[in-house]
């Protein structure tokens, strides 16, 4: 029996079948590591993922700053949503920063019985009164949904009333299967309500967005300062350490920069179609990955001294951090690793993990879809089904005044031949035969995949690190680093390597004995 078949052998004769198409062993299936994702958690199993709220407001919309963001709904929902991702910001001069603030209509049970919209306006005039913000979000949150409170209505009048932006978000809990739902209406309304706003003036044209990157643990910030040093301008990141001016000017970038594909893939098409701006998958996650990315960076953009400076960059930034890296080398070589993220992580990580020597033996998301593990050359076959289609897809059109493009059209078509532009290749190209990818791993499906393959760490989330460390495997947080970060570019990859061999060779261990042995 594979690993896989003990794990599966343990269920009942429906989930067996409906988790088999969940759980792929790299190279080794007639399905050609075919996946099943995107679909309903069945009822009862313990899974690790989060709501469409989470998705929209506590994952895109909650690093933009300036932006007051009030949660229509229970405390609960929102005391969730307050700074716990660590998505960091910094102060700066004439932009406000909300991110220390948790704003909320605490809805009770009268709210719910007799409508909660009155206390909503309520809620927006105070915001009004106390802080002045130019710009407010407002969310729902499930009983939003179920009581039926027109949260548009109530942003239109409030538009009108105190003269700001205001936009709300239909992202109630149960929408979609996951938080994935939340990212895609986060998505849409960003796109129609605030990019191509802007008229702020870019003065380079090496200019570029960084997508799909949330600032956590300051990731974003170093990423920054590496295409900063080489002479980018970065116009916008979604959303990490954003302000809703910077957003307003997305448009204008000569390119779309891809971290996360799964969070923001929506706008990156969307800001090509309607302004001409083109995306690169790219990854900022490894020393490998890294240097990787600016390489390809720079081939878009094509200029001799870019690609000179951008080699003198990488040149410079690998001398400062070589020593630490062949000293964790050392400590880390041959160690091996499951991962279990959410949508884009588990992929990434592996790169960094490779830099040090330490394989990975399971990777698996909580919500990303086919593309993210198979490729978007999947994405012609994936199969709508009711979840999918309860989720607005918006469609955009060529803008006649703001639509231009740094490329000829038919350099355009060859980089996207060679797969540099508009592709992701998905997780699953990268891993190893033998190894395991699974969609939506559930609780009883950790613990035992964790006994059968015996991980040296297992990368996850605080819904399950303590489980994993109680049975004597070190687990790291990958949402939120544990506290520390940048785990991204040169200098992260130093930080991650420090903090997980600090995590091996803690004496700590010796004073545990797991359950199985
Ligand atoms: Fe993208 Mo936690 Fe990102 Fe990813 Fe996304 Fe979430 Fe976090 Fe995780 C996220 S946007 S919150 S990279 S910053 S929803 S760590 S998919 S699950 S792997």
């Amino acid at each position: 029996m594979s690993v896989a078949e003990k794990v599966l052998d343990q269920y009942s004769s429906r989930v067996y079948k409906n988790r088999k198409t969940h759980i792929v062993e790299i190279n080794n299936n007639e399905n050609e590591n075919q996946i099943a994702a995107n679909v309903r958690t069945i009822p009862g199993i313990m899974t690790q993922r989060g709501c469409c709220y989470a998705g929209c407001k506590g994952v895109v919309l909650g690093p933009i700053k300036d932006a007051l963001q009030i949660v229509h709904g229970p405390i609960g929902c929102s005391y969730y949503a307050w700074g716990t991702r660590r998505h960091k910001g910094k102060n700066a001069e004439g932009v406000d920063n909300y991110l220390q603030y948790s704003f909320s209509t605490d809805m009770q049970e009268p709210d719910v019985v007799f409508g909660g919209e009155k206390k909503l306006k309520k809620a927006i005039d105070e915001a009004m009164e106390l802080f002045h913000p130019s710009t407010i979000m407002i969310c729902s949150t499930c009983p939003v949904g179920l009581i039926g409170d027109d949260i548009h209505a109530v942003a239109k009048w409030a538009e009108e009333k105190h003269n700001i932006k205001c936009i709300a978000f239909s992202c109630e809990g149960y929408k979609g299967v996951s938080q994935s739902a939340g990212h895609h209406i986060a998505n849409n309304q960003l796109m129609k309500f605030i990019i191509g706003e802007g008229d702020r003036k870019i003065e380079s044209k090496f200019s570029v967005n960084i997508l799909g990157e949330y600032n956590i643990g300051g990731d974003g910030w170093e990423t920054e300062r590496i295409l900063k040093r080489i002479g980018y301008e970065v116009v916008s990141v979604f959303t990490g350490d954003s302000s809703i001016e910077d957003l307003k000017n997305a448009h204008q970038a000569n390119l779309s920069l891809v971290q996360c594909h799964r969070s923001i893939n929506y706008i990156a098409e969307m800001i090509e179609t309607k302004y001409g701006v083109p995306w690169m998958k790219v990854n900022f996650i490894g020393v490998k990955g890294t240097i990787e990315t600016l390489r390809n960076i720079a081939k878009y953009f094509d200029n001799e001294e870019l690609t000179k400076r951008t080699e003198e960059v990488i040149a410079d930034e690998l001398e400062k951090i070589i020593d630490d890296i062949e000293y964790y080398k050392t400590k880390l070589k041959g160690k091996t690793a499951a991962l279990y993220v959410g949508g884009s992580r588990s992929h990434h990580y592996q790169t960094l993990l490779h830099d040090f020597g330490v394989s990975t033996v399971l990777a698996g998301y909580e919500f990303a879809h086919r593309d993210e593990y198979e490729g978007r050359e999947i994405l012609p076959f994936v199969k709508e089904d009711a979840d999918s289609k309860n989720i607005e897809s918006i469609s955009v059109e060529p803008d006649p005044e703001k639509y231009h493009l740094y490329l000829q059209k038919e350099v355009l078509e060859k980089l996207r031949d060679e797969k540099l532009l508009s592709y992701y290749g998905g997780m699953a190209k990268e891993m190893e035969a033998g190894t395991y990818m699974v969609d939506d791993l559930n609780h009883f499906e950790t613990e035992e995949f964790l006994k059968l393959l015996k991980p040296d760490i297992f990368f996850s989330g605080i819904k399950d690190k303590f489980v994993a460390q109680k049975s004597g495997i070190l687990s790291r947080q990958l949402h939120s680093y544990d506290y520390s970060g940048p785990y991204s570019g040169f200098r992260g990859a130093v930080n991650f390597a420090r903090d997980i061999t600090m995590g091996i060779y803690t004496p700590a261990w010796s004073f545990i004995k797991a359950p199985w042995k």
